[in-house]
């Protein structure tokens, strides 16, 4: 979400650039079957069959055995139910595939206490209708995760997709049949699904990862995931609970799982740069205000890196001003709340170390005078990276929380966790912690997590998995050289984690949708980025990373989160606006780029 400041001189590729893409090694990735043999959960599915049977939700209905398709749409998120609108809407048979028993992704999965969106509930909301954006009414600030999942309904409802969603639905494999001219898809069932095109909406942050520590299976408490939170919630009341990681997921719930529980500990690996959100009722006349002018500042917010509109843009660097009204600046952000703005400060906080040691130091010096315990207060105090180079936190109570009698911060990056046990965890210099739950707040297998865990390959011989060994390549974030007819929504290569995530979504799938009716009104049915195209994408998309503070940073931009993942910077941070002009000029050429045909048996 927070693709501001940064080196937006980086070119864009030019057809003739030969661009050396950043590439990494591969890690070993493990084979399913002994992965569910041995203690240790690492996906979704894994977490779903070993550790809630529940989640499933019951037995699913027969379905037919092979559906033909127009586009296959994987995901029925807020990405796979706008596919299903924009492209129905255009005469296309479509179908969308949910694992889950219901709609929402995201908004579907991270139930934790206190999960809630850090953007504002009037910008991260659907565009494309404005009688939808005038009609619903955001009851607070920032949207908790329930209201969100309510608004995802409501929008299925309203625009009748649900007759388009397969839920309890895990495609599994999906297969591209060159001389047919045809994605087949396979569910972990065994329906088939046939179709021309295939849409991966599968997300970004979708596949939950609980590391490796040994001895999880023996542990006689209870055990989450923040991405696969229970729905009927989870009483913390009078346990000893462990938190593991702070990152968005761990510092949302810190303050909650504090209130309720006899002790919290909280095991830190890396301390992370939180502001407050300072959340509150939805104000009135800033709603009315906001609705009165919601196109505007639609169009407004697609002209800025970040697709959000409203936050003067920063007229100078951070050293160009006096140490005072520097401080002054920042403690008015502050007080404002939000990350956005923070870092829309000035003009150099994302490109200049210089710059950002102010910003950094700024918060460091609210952490200090917030937390009473000076030791406390300096582990939480960020020191490894530069502020905003890891997503930046919002949250309410987060440090006042280390100053309650029952919290107390563990250190494991000085002493990591060793094992889980029977009663808790032990640390390799030998702490050891009794809880009774722990909660994994340890991120996810991000931007390539959710396609790697679908075996996709051709009948001319690609295997995604081989093709992203080194690290994920795509075409503008859109298609895969090798992969014809496969589109991808917000995945690497894309802006979308550093935007506001609806509108990329919105802009991709638009994007897709006018590139099949190109093909359609020319009689074409087959699209493919060419390598080239795709090389030179990757280099960019690298090139603007390296012009920036970053790569500075070991986080789940780069893949540092997953031991063994290719250290590769996979978001696109030249920005929104940028990206949405390129990929425009890029339709507007022809698809440059881009190989189209008319595929000859299918012409027949
Ligand atoms: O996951 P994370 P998340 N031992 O990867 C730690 C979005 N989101 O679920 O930094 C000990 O950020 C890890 O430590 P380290 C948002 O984009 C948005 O919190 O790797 N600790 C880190 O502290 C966000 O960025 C919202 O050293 C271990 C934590 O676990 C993204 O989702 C809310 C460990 C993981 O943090 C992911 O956020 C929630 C180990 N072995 C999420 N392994 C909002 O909109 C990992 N960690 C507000």
């Amino acid at each position: 979400m927070l693709a501001v400041l940064l080196d937006r001189s980086a070119r864009m590729p030019g057809p003739s650039e030969t661009v050396g893409a950043n590439l990494a090694k591969p890690g070993p990735t493990g084979d399913r079957a002994e992965r569910l043999t041995n203690s240790t959960i690492r996906t979704a599915e894994d977490y779903r069959i070993k550790a809630m049977p529940d989640a499933s939700h019951g037995p699913v209905a027969r379905r037919p055995d092979v559906t033909s398709l127009d586009v296959a749409i994987v995901g029925g998120g807020l990405a796979g139910l706008y596919a299903i609108h924009r492209l129905r809407g255009q005469g296309l048979k479509v179908r969308a595939y949910e694992a889950g028993s219901g709609i929402g992704g995201t908004w579907f999965w991270n139930r934790y206490p206190g999960a809630r969106c850090d953007v504002e509930s009037l910008e991260y909301s659907y565009s494309f209708s404005d009688e939808l954006q005038q009609e619903w009414k955001w009851p607070e600030r920032y949207g908790t995760q329930p209201e969100i999942l309510r608004y995802i309904n409501h929008v299925a409802d309203r625009f009748d997709l649900r007759r388009d969603v397969q839920l309890d639905t895990r495609i599994v494999s999906a297969l591209f049949d060159d001389a047919a001219n045809k994605w087949q898809l396979s569910t972990a069932d065994g329906e088939i699904i046939q179709a021309r095109y295939c849409v991966m909406a599968a997300g970004n942050l979708s596949t939950p990862r609980v590391p490796d520590f040994p001895g999880l299976g023996s542990f006689r408490g209870k055990w989450y995931h923040s991405g696969l939170w229970p729905h009927e919630g989870v009483d913390f009341t009078g346990l000893r609970v462990g938190v593991i990681g702070t990152g968005s997921s761990g510092v949302q719930m810190i303050p909650i799982i504090a209130r309720q529980a006899s002790h919290l500990h909280v095991f830190q690996r890396t301390a992370n740069f939180s502001l407050p959100a300072r959340n509150a009722p939805m104000d009135a006349t800033r709603e009315r205000n906001h609705k009165a002018e919601y196109p505007a500042r639609r169009r407004a917010a697609a002209d800025t890196p970040f697709a959000i509109a409203g936050h003067a843009k920063p007229t100078h660097p951070a050293l160009a001003v006096p140490d005072d009204a520097r401080n002054a600046a920042y403690e008015s952000k502050w007080q404002e709340g939000g990350s956005i703005s923070f870092l829309y400060a000035y003009t150099d906080l994302l490109v200049s170390k210089q710059a950002n040691d102010t910003a950094s130091e700024f918060v460091r010096n609210k952490i200090r005078s917030t937390v009473k315990d000076p030791r406390t207060a300096e582990l939480l105090a960020p020191k490894d990276h530069p502020i905003g180079t890891k997503r930046l936190c919002l949250d309410t109570d987060y440090y006042e929380t280390y100053n309650r009698g029952n919290v107390t911060l563990v250190d494991v990056r000085s002493d990591p966790i060793d094992r889980i046990t029977e009663t808790g965890l032990r640390t390799t210099g030998g702490q050891a912690f009794e809880l009774d739950a722990i909660v994994f707040a340890t991120g996810f297998d991000a931007m390539t997590g959710a396609l790697r865990e679908i075996d996709v390959r051709t009948s001319a011989g690609a295997v995604l998995r081989d093709h992203w060994e080194g690290g994920p390549l795509t075409y503008l974030g859109l298609m895969v050289s090798g992969f014809p007819n496969m589109f991808v929504v917000t995945g690497p290569g894309s802006p979308g984690v550093k935007t506001q995530m609806i509108a990329s979504i919105e802009q991709h799938v638009d994007w897709i949708a006018g590139c099949l009716d190109h093909l359609q009104a020319r009689g074409l049915d087959r699209i493919e980025a060419s390598p080239q195209a795709e090389l030179e994408w990757v280099g960019h998309v690298n090139a603007v990373a390296d012009s920036t503070l970053y790569p500075l940073a070991n986080s789940w931009y780069m893949g540092a989160n997953i031991p063994g993942k290719p250290r590769v910077f996979m978001p696109y941070v030249g920005g929104f606006d940028r990206y949405k002009r390129h990929c425009d000029a890029v339709a507007a050429k022809g698809y440059e780029g881009f190989a189209l045909s008319r595929h000859a048996k299918a012409a027949v």
